[in-house]
């Protein structure tokens, strides 16, 4: 089992996973302001979140094809981001002091109970995670200027390579997983998707209340 088996093999869940009214509206710049802070500050969270994750799992990656150097780039690249966050919602006059949302605290949830799971399903979601917002955000390019920097961020080629990183070292996992392990990272394949699918859900219906 490889990781573009798992895309193949569920492309409903992963059709939800990176294309949505929200994505479409960003491109068409028709997004209304109050759905498009709420996924920040809410993103924000998330990526706080995903830094732990990532810290922990970096600490159980094997040397093997360059995981390490490949991993420890992506947590450099993680904090980064946080300081790019905070600058964009300075930009915006957001605060960033929001309660999280109760998707964005499912997330959060998984992100915690992933570092129960074995390293194949680990660097599976991960994988998942990254490759899911490539898509979505180049689901929302060449459209809007006033939201061209968000897209670029998940769209550029460095992050694109990354993402192919990712894939190579989840492959190379699953490459020597045993039978429980792939039907892990099945399992949090799909709960990575459906989270995915439920944040585009939340932030666009942030919108709708304002
Ligand atoms: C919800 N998924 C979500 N936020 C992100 N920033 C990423 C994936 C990519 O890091």
């Amino acid at each position: 089992m490889e990781t573009k088996n798992l895309i193949h093999q569920n492309p409903g869940t992963w059709q939800e996973a990176t294309r949505h009214p929200f994505l479409d509206a960003v491109r068409e710049g028709t997004i209304p302001a109050p759905a498009f802070d709420a996924w920040l500050a809410q993103d924000y969270l998330f990526a706080g979140d995903l830094l732990t994750f990532q810290s922990r799992l970096l600490a159980r990656t094997p040397r093997r094809d360059g995981a390490q150097a490949m991993l420890a780039g992506g947590l450099v690249a993680v904090e980064a981001e946080l300081g790019w966050f905070e600058e964009k919602a300075r930009e915006r006059s957001l605060t960033l002091d929001v309660p999280r949302h109760p998707t964005a605290a499912a997330y959060g949830d998984l992100l915690a109970e992933l570092e129960g799971v074995s390293y194949p399903a680990a660097m599976t979601a991960l994988w998942a995670i990254e490759r899911a917002y490539l898509e979505a955000w180049r689901s929302a390019a060449s459209g809007d200027p006033d939201y061209r920097e968000f897209v670029e961020h998940w769209t550029t080629p460095e992050f694109e390579e990354y993402v192919a990183g990712l894939g190579t070292a989840a492959d190379s996992a699953l490459a020597r997983a045993g039978g429980a392990e792939i039907e892990e990272s099945e399992r949090v394949f799909g709960e990575v998707a459906r989270l995915e699918r439920d944040f585009w859900e939340m932030s666009f219906s942030a919108g709708g209340e304002a």
